[in-house]
């Protein structure tokens, strides 16, 4: 597969200054419009402040490229017919020339290819509740366990079985951190109740833990957890409300395989008149941020 890196990003990878990998799910399926453009653009433009260059990922006519323009970005966000690409769907995408937002799992697998070493999302994919019969389980994890990269994210989605997710990144050889914390978060809510196996204070031992697990010639990925603060959270119990509101519709309409995540995350968005949105772009952003500073941490010159 041929994969478009564009100039600034290969010219940054080649010098070993910071980039920082973007996907674009977020973007096509994730937020609404016209938030999800807004979005995709400041989390660009937070990057560059900080001296980090962004690389967004996504499929536009059939060519996968890392560090998608502008131009780009704002056709995937407002363009029709643009698809939900994970690893599966890249052939099909590719051969069929069509426009797409990468999920995790496309996006850290395009992300290596370039060589960009650290990539920011807001929640990761895991173990879908009821998976035990469903077998619905993000591809994010098992990608996860072949590409190595440092993904930041603010856990799993509290709309999936958080200790099944963490059980499955144990089995798949993902080394799990916690940024400043114990507990592994759980996107809209700073603490999922599941303890990490290991806390990191800062970008730096992030960073050294990155070094090592290269030098070890492990090929998994590392996922820094990042929680929301306890004060941008989700209220506790209007989150558990509305999750299980949601859960139940997904359930009565059938909704199954990949439009399961998007399905719930906007019956959530919309049940709570925006507030989850805004809890989901804060936790977005300060992943974004955080990756910027590992990144930084990490560079060679
Ligand atoms: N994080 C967000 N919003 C999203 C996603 C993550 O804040 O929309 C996307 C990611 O692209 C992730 C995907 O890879 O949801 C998981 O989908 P699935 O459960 O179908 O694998
Ligand atoms: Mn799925």
């Amino acid at each position: 597969m041929s994969v478009v890196v564009s100039d600034e990003v290969r010219a940054a990878v080649d010098a070993g200054r910071p980039v920082v990998a973007l996907e674009t799910t977020i973007v096509t399926h994730g937020l609404p419009r016209p938030r999800n453009l807004e979005v995709a653009r400041e989390a660009e433009a937070l990057l560059r402040e900080a001296g980090v260059v962004p690389a967004t990922v996504g499929v536009v006519a059939g060519r996968p490229v890392v560090g998608l323009g502008d131009d780009q970005i704002a056709h995937l966000a407002e363009g029709d017919g643009v698809e939900k690409l994970s690893v599966r769907d890249l052939p099909v995408a590719v051969a069929r020339g069509v426009d797409g937002g990468t999920t995790v799992a496309a996006t850290a697998l395009l992300a290596h290819r370039a060589g960009v070493p650290v990539f920011a999302t807001g929640g990761l994919g895991g173990v879908h509740r009821g998976a035990a019969t469903t077998f619905d389980e993000s591809a994010d994890l098992v990608a996860l366990a072949a590409v190595p990269i440092l993904v930041v994210s603010a856990g799993v989605k509290s709309i999936l079985d958080v200790p099944a997710t963490l059980e499955r990144l144990e089995t798949l050889n993902v080394t799990v951190l916690g940024y400043r914390t114990d507990a592994f978060p759980g996107f809209y809510t700073h603490d999922a109740e599941v303890p990490v196996p290991a806390r990191v204070e800062d970008p730096g031992e992030a960073a050294a833990v990155v070094r090592a697990r290269d030098a070890l010639g492990l090929t998994g990925a590392v996922l820094l957890a990042n929680p929301v603060a306890a004060e941008a959270q989700l209220d506790v119990e209007e989150h558990r409300a509305v999750l299980d509101a949601a859960l139940a519709e997904a359930a009565a309409r059938g909704i199954a395989g990949h439009d399961t995540t998007p399905f719930l995350l906007d019956h959530v968005h919309r049940a709570t008149e925006g507030r989850s949105l805004d809890v989901n772009v804060a936790v977005y952003r300060g992943n974004v941020a955080l990756a910027g500073r590992v990144a930084t941490a990490l560079r060679v010159v």
